[in-house]
């Protein structure tokens, strides 16, 4: 499929509609493949350099959840004027970072994403004013396990989930929505490394296993409008990423001085406690605030 045509890095105004009918929009190229190959080898970097380090959680769990908040790269990746310019034209100008998170299939693994709704277990409500931007680092297809969006299911109430805590479910709590998605209703969101699909934070997705020779790599970044509240008296966090807010509703997380920084790691087990209080609220099976 043919890359949007952006309007000097800008969704146009036609873009923008689709955008709000279907739920969802894709391809937008952001970055090119020689930007896109150079961040897969700085994430690769990290991960040959650390993974046997002694941190107090694995490697694994901090690319999971939160990850802008260990490590400098997604901080900075977050806050990159050519995605901020693009999730502008969903959000207005006052843009604030949810999280970040790195969606990895290895080759050849049953790891998959059930359907769901994003929102469910936020603690965010129902806003109309979060959108996800998934950017690819390497080829993701229907062969590697792309995701799948069902168009226009974000006009629709969040639906109940079930948990499963299935083993090979990539999500916490391995929710799944109770709704029949028959084939025929999912978009399989294919995407070339530097690509980035945006979607709304009730449009139902999920993503099958990676059957291909390559890592399928997704960078995941949250992003809403400086108009979210919060809906629980927990503490929930955010970085402010472009115009301006005052922190009223949510806490700042500063940018980790060093890769995985001590007073980092220390904010991170503090973000993920506090998180957790909403997010694994009612589940009956595990509330570990770690769990992957
Ligand atoms: O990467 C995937 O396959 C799923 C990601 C996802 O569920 C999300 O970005 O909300």
């Amino acid at each position: 499929m043919n890359a949007l045509e952006l309007q000097e890095g800008h969704l146009s105004d036609t873009q923008v509609q689709q955008y709000w009918e279907q739920g969802y929009l894709f391809p937008i190229s952001v970055f090119g493949t020689q930007k896109a190959a150079q961040m897969r080898a700085e994430l690769e970097w990290i991960e040959s350099e650390w993974s046997a380090a002694d941190l107090p959680r694995s490697v694994k769990t901090y690319k999971r959840v939160n990850a802008h908040a260990v490590m400098p790269f997604a901080y900075d990746l977050a806050q990159r004027a050519e995605l901020l310019d693009v999730v502008e034209g969903i959000l207005g100008p006052n843009i604030l970072i949810y999280g970040v998170e790195f969606f990895i299939k290895e080759p050849k693994t049953p790891h998959y994403v059930s359907m769901h709704q994003d929102l469910t277990y936020w603690g965010l409500g129902d806003t109309q004013k979060m959108v996800t931007a998934w950017l690819a680092l390497s080829p993701a297809t229907v062969e590697s396990g792309c995701m799948e969006f069902v168009r226009a299911s974000h006009k629709l109430a969040i639906r109940p989930h079930k948990d499963t805590f299935a083993e090979d479910n990539l999500l916490s709590r391995g929710q799944e929505v109770q709704a029949n998605v028959p084939s025929s209703q999912r978009t399989a969101i294919e995407l070339a490394p530097g690509q980035i699909s945006l979607h709304h934070g009730m449009t139902i997705h999920g993503s099958g296993p990676n059957l291909s020779d390559d890592r399928r790599i997704g960078v995941v970044i949250r992003y809403m409008s400086t108009d979210v509240q919060p809906q629980n008296n927990a503490p929930d966090y955010a970085v402010l990423a472009r115009g301006e807010y005052d922190f009223s509703a949510f806490r700042p997380i500063p940018k980790p001085s060093a890769l995985f920084a001590p007073e980092a790691l220390k904010a991170y087990d503090e973000i993920r406690q506090a998180q957790a209080s909403v997010k694994l609220a009612n589940t009956k099976v595990s509330k570990d605030p770690f769990h992957e």
